[in-house]
């Protein structure tokens, strides 16, 4: 069955929109007509196919209002394409808004469209500093016709904290398996300074206090001091100021490249060798199955989702939040042995096609589509 199918997410960089935006690709190739409703197109919605349209919700700014109605306008936008493209399935990607704004939009629609919502965490996160937005989240879950999330311990964390009448089915994240693949790119190591016996250790992320940065330097500085090694750090946040400050402060100046915000990661990750994602929040750390997809081992903590990716010393390693010694033991380990190294490196390789092909996570997708159309 060929649906129609509006899609709501972020449109900045971050894996939620990613994976919405991947999500809408493959399925307008299978033959589905995909509706992106934004405030911006994704970042990474490049592809233009035939069955890929973008509604572009604007937010006027009326000196009266305080704030600008963005939940409202977006509301009023889901509305009007939920009614002219005639929507089987509306899917958001997050609670607050998305979910609450689908409902809302779903009611000025007057029509039976089905409300699909995927939790990725920062609904979870938000809790921790705004419990007054539990009423509203809970109501976006227990409103959507089917709610997914993107771990297992997503899944468990929403139940625990917000207690909702409606199921949650897990649906593992996937990335672009025809993007992220190990490739050769003839002197790149060498364009960024880097000697062909240096390894390569890489952090990507959006630098948010709950990323930890500070200890994948502080880890790093610790690897630096035994072996000859570089960082990669890629993207850009909050947190960049003070990690150049400290990264100044332990002399890691030649061993430490700040890339910012990069669009080729999967060349990037191939000239790595290992992966740190600290995370103390991660509902499921989409960067670490990017590396692996890549050949890139990624030591991470033991925390939420990570464990769902992570195979802890099969394909990379599992350490406790904080604990820098550890990881640096870990990193070690794996860096000065290159047969360990590789062997990590195949193992992480099919991680992506053994469990979260594509092809089967869309697929799980359209059959909560089917599912909830299904009983209309
Ligand atoms: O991690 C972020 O800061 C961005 C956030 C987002 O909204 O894109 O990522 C969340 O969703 C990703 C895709 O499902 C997950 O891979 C990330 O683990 C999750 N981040 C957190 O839970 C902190």
């Amino acid at each position: 069955m060929k649906l129609n199918i509006g899609i709501t997410c972020y449109p900045t960089v971050g894996g939620s929109g990613v994976v919405a935006t991947e999500l809408g690709k493959h399925l307008a190739e299978r033959g589905h007509k995909i509706h992106f409703i934004s405030s911006n197109i994704p970042f990474r919605l490049n592809l233009w196919h035939h069955n890929i349209f973008f509604h572009q919700v604007t937010v006027n700014q009326y000196s009266l209002f305080q704030y600008p109605p963005y939940d409202i306008a977006l509301a009023s936008k889901m509305a009007e394409v939920i009614k002219r493209e005639k929507l089987d399935i509306l899917h958001v990607h997050y609670a607050i808004p998305h979910a609450v704004c689908a409902i809302l939009g779903k009611q000025m629609s007057g029509t039976d469209v089905k409300i699909v919502t995927t939790l990725h965490g920062t609904d979870i996160s938000v809790l921790g500093y705004d419990s007054t937005l539990a009423e509203a989240i809970k109501f976006g879950i227990e409103k959507s016709d089917r709610v997914t999330a993107v771990s297992h311990a997503l899944a468990a964390q929403t139940k625990e904290l917000v207690a909702p009448d409606q199921s949650i089915k897990v649906i593992h994240n996937f990335i672009d398996d025809r993007i992220y693949q190990k490739v050769n790119i003839d002197g790149l190591k060498e364009a960024y300074g880097i000697s062909q016996e240096e390894k390569v250790v890489i952090h990507v992320s959006n630098f948010r206090k709950v990323k930890r940065v500070r200890d994948v330097v502080i880890a790093f500085s610790k690897i630096a001091s035994k072996i000859k090694a570089k960082l990669l750090l890629v993207g850009d946040g909050p947190e960049m100021t003070d990690i150049c400050g400290l990264v100044e402060k332990l002399s890691l100046d030649k061993e430490v490249l700040f890339l910012g915000r990069q669009d080729h990661l999967e060349e990037l990750y191939s000239i790595s060798d290992l992966m740190l994602l600290l995370s103390e929040k991660e509902s499921f750390g989409l960067v670490a199955l990017e590396g692996m997809a890549c050949g890139v081992p990624c030591i991470g903590t033991r925390i939420d989702g990570i464990p769902e990716v992570i195979e802890d010393g099969y394909n990379g390693f599992l350490c406790e939040l904080g604990n820098t010694d550890d990881v640096a033991d870990k990193a070690l380990l794996l860096l000065k042995n290159d047969e360990l190294l590789n062997r990590f490196s195949r193992q992480a390789m099919s991680v992506p096609a053994e469990r979260f092909a594509s092809e089967m996570i869309v697929s799980q997708y359209e059959d909560v589509y089917e599912s909830v159309l299904g009983s209309k």
